[in-house]
């Protein structure tokens, strides 16, 4: 069944990201119809910020944001789309995307400020007093280590608190940095009334009160039971004192937070029936901007560093990826995988292989046959995660093979690979262990479909390893705000369901329009043979276990 929004409606949805403020707005048919953007460190030059954050100089990991930014910048964000003359009257539903992890303590007391908000004055000087800290730890923090191996030896170990939460302890994630306040700043923690993600504070400032965490954005916080979504009692334990009543209470991804405050009501003309969906984080949304939507589905996005997203009805949380609540279908999950090495490992062998260019390294990939004569390359320009291995580069070659039965054959060790043979190896690797990997966390296989997005999706031999090695249909889509579009189709979404009175699958909402609308996706290559892939990846995950025994470090 297709479902509509009003005719004349349109849904906001914003992306406060590490670096911007970014809002979208689309029309009832989901075509985009302004955008505007903030950047932090060149239209708020007076919070000294380079990059967005401040750095520790003693080069400690810390790094943080001031929280004050985000409020002036919102205040700014909504200026520029009243130039742009959007009509706030016809705005139904806002939902937004928040860097994931940051976290924001609202000093006792804040409450109260929130609610009397004075729509003539701007938010920032009304707020300037509202936090217990005005600096605000975001994910590019690599503080709290001490911390993440308290909390995993707390619940019995790093499996443990992964199959519990959904990942291992992460120094990024929000619970180790809470509980990096409560040991280092006692103060500031005791004068917390509510820790509010960026995602949900956002939304706090929306509503004119605290809203709930969404339980996407609470799977990358280490403090959520992922099966049951709800607060872990052994996880909060682990992490500080009383914290339950800080964090208030968990609400699905598609819930209403609340309706729009009489300050923005009153102040930018919003509909005073706007409602403000969940917030959620910028990867949760920017699987629902990309059209995922059900199990099987799976986004790989080629970029600096390679990010895999799927959604299974059945993940394997392990010591590596994440596993979070699915933002857009609350009875299955999403699974998400980082590579360090990506775009820059591959122009790496493109400089060393192919005169620095993409022409000659494509036609070096088309030379080399699939499977690449049983060669098989390991590329580590930067310290990987996934596995965890050191900088390093590996090159096997299997005796005797033929393509078929791998099961008995050796392989031995090489030096280098020829030009062909080097650029197909990384190509394959990279993608061989995306199979193995979201295989091994639980994703369906094949996939139902991939959806290619990044710099390299717009290279037409790798879609084809891709649709070749996974063996399901490619589809790619230049998305550059998938986190903000997301939040759009979100604040839609999350409008239907409320409408309805339960659960829509958001599918329904695009289902008909997909092919007019920009979220277009083109098919780009039918499915290849993928099993004799599978067999060529068994042996590349046999080698890589045994690299990470012989050389990783967990
Ligand atoms: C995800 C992560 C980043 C942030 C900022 O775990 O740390 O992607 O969400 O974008």
């Amino acid at each position: 069944m297709e479902y509509s929004l009003p005719d004349d409606a349109l849904s906001l949805g914003f992306d406060s990201s590490t670096q911007s403020l970014k809002a979208t707005v689309l029309d009832a048919n989901l075509n985009t119809v302004a955008s505007e953007i903030v950047h932090f460190d060149s239209e708020l030059p007076h919070y000294s910020t380079k990059d967005a954050v401040y750095r520790d100089p003693s080069g400690n990991g810390r790094i943080v944001s001031p929280t004050l930014m985000w409020v002036e910048a919102l205040d700014l964000l909504l200026g520029k789309l009243v130039k742009a003359k959007v009509d706030f009257g016809r705005i139904i539903a806002v939902s937004g995307s928040g860097q994931q992890h940051g976290s924001v303590y609202w000093k006792k007391g804040s409450s109260a400020t929130l609610a009397s908000l004075n729509p003539k004055r701007p938010l920032l000087p009304q707020l300037s007093d509202a936090f217990a800290t005005k600096e605000s730890p975001i994910w590019m923090d690599s503080s709290t280590t001490v911390q993440c191996r308290e909390i995993e030896r707390a619940v019995g170990g790093a499996l443990e608190l992964s199959q519990i939460t959904g990942s291992r302890a992460y120094e990024r994630f929000t619970g180790p940095q809470i509980r990096k306040i409560f040991e280092t700043q006692t103060d500031v923690y005791h004068d917390t009334e509510r820790i509010s993600l960026v995602s949900s504070f956002m939304a706090s400032l929306l509503i004119g009160g605290y809203a709930s965490i969404d339980e996407a954005d609470a799977s990358g916080m280490n403090l959520m039971d992922i099966k049951q979504r709800i607060w872990s009692k052994m996880a909060l334990e682990a992490t500080a004192p009383g914290l339950e009543e800080k964090l208030g209470k968990l609400a699905p991804s598609h819930a209403v937070a609340g309706l729009m405050a009489p300050y923005f009501v009153e102040r930018f003309q919003f509909n005073k029936r706007c409602l403000v969906i969940q917030w959620s984080g910028d990867n949760p949304n920017s699987l629902a901007g990309l059209t995922l939507n059900t199990p099987g589905d799976l986004a790989i996005s080629l970029g600096t560093s390679d990010t895999i997203f799927g959604i299974t009805n059945e993940p394997q949380p392990s010591l590596e990826g994440h596993v979070f609540s699915n933002p857009v279908d609350p009875s299955c999950y999403m699974v998400m995988l980082c590579y360090k090495n990506g775009s820059l490992t591959r122009e790496d062998v493109r400089n060393r292989c192919a005169d620095q260019s993409w022409d000659v390294f494509n036609k070096l990939l088309e030379e080399a046959p699939p499977l690449n004569g049983g060669k098989l390359g390991f590329y580590y320009k930067e310290h990987e995660i996934l596995p965890p291995l050191p900088v390093g580069f590996h090159r096997y070659v299997i005796d005797n093979f033929t393509g078929n039965s791998l099961d008995e054959l050796k392989e031995h060790e090489v030096e280098e690979f020829d030009a062909c043979s080097e650029v197909r190896a990384i190509i394959e690797g990279q993608l061989l262990s995306m199979r193995a990997h979201t295989e091994r966390f639980g994703m369906p296989s094949p996939p139902r479909r991939i959806i290619a997005t990044g710099g390299a999706s717009a290279n037409n031999c790798i879609l084809n390893a891709i649709a070749s090695i996974f063996g399901c249909a490619v589809y790619t889509v230049q998305q550059p705000d998938s986190a903000s579009l997301g939040a759009a189709l979100r604040a839609a979404h999350g409008w239907l369901c409320n409408e309805k009175g339960s659960f829509v699958p958001i599918s329904s909402m695009y289902e008909n329009k997909l092919e007019k609308t920009s979220l277009a996706c083109k098919l780009s290559m039918p499915a290849g043979d993928a099993s004799k892939y599978t067999m060529f990846m068994k042996k590349r995950v046999e080698i890589e276990n045994r690299l990470v025994q012989e050389l990783g470090r967990h």
